[in-house]
């Protein structure tokens, strides 16, 4: 089994699989502060969501997010929840309780969740073989990521749930960061596939 998909931040090689793969739009300049307020334009381009494509095969799902600049990577971190079934009641109660996530993909480190009631933030990295840009390891390149589908425990056809978020890391803490998502606050996932 070999990647379908090269990890290289750029893009060019998903328009292969263009027509395989499932594409969502996000508006521009419509990200928030950490408070949940509307800060419209003054998101930068580098973390302002304009697309993410999504691919799956046998082996491995495949995800880019495209935002309308690149940026250095030290300036964003980025977020992927996963909500393997579908379901709200189970996991963590991400996007305002709309999906229950069992995986947080995080800056490119998959995570599982191991809280108790859905709105603890716990979360237990697992060291694998999954494979990411671009944090930390490159620059000026769009995030895209491989992950083996065993590793978050998605080995039927059933659609799973997701939900996007970008920071962009402005300050020296989170309360800093404005912030993309997709879709918006309290919107629940993107079904997959
Ligand atoms: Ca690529
Ligand atoms: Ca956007
Ligand atoms: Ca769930
Ligand atoms: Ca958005």
């Amino acid at each position: 089994m070999g990647l379908d998909i090269l990890i290289d931040g750029f893009f060019t090689d998903w328009e292969r699989r263009i027509s395989q793969a499932v594409t969502v739009f996000d508006d521009s300049d419509d990200g928030f502060d950490a408070a949940g307020s509307f800060i419209g334009s003054e998101l930068s381009d580098y973390a302002d969501i304009e697309k993410v494509m999504l691919y799956s095969d046998t082996d491995f799902f495949y995800g880019l997010i495209d935002t309308y600049s690149a940026g250095d990577s030290k300036d964003f971190s980025w977020s992927l929840f996963l909500d393997i079934d579908d379901n709200p009641s189970t996991g963590y109660a991400a996007n305002w309780g709309s999906i229950g996530a069992e995986y947080l993909f995080l800056n490119g480190i998959l995570h599982s969740w191991s809280g108790k009631s859905s709105g603890d933030w716990s979360w237990e990295p697992i060291n694998d073989s999954c494979i990411a840009l671009s944090q930390g390891i490159q620059t000026q390149h769009l995030p895209e990521f491989a992950i083996p589908r065993p590793r978050i425990n998605w080995i039927t056809n059933n659609p799973i749930k997701l939900y996007f978020q970008m920071n962009d890391v402005r300050g020296t803490g989170w309360e800093d960061d404005y912030m993309d998502n997709l879709p918006e606050f309290g919107e629940g996932g993107i079904l997959f596939p």
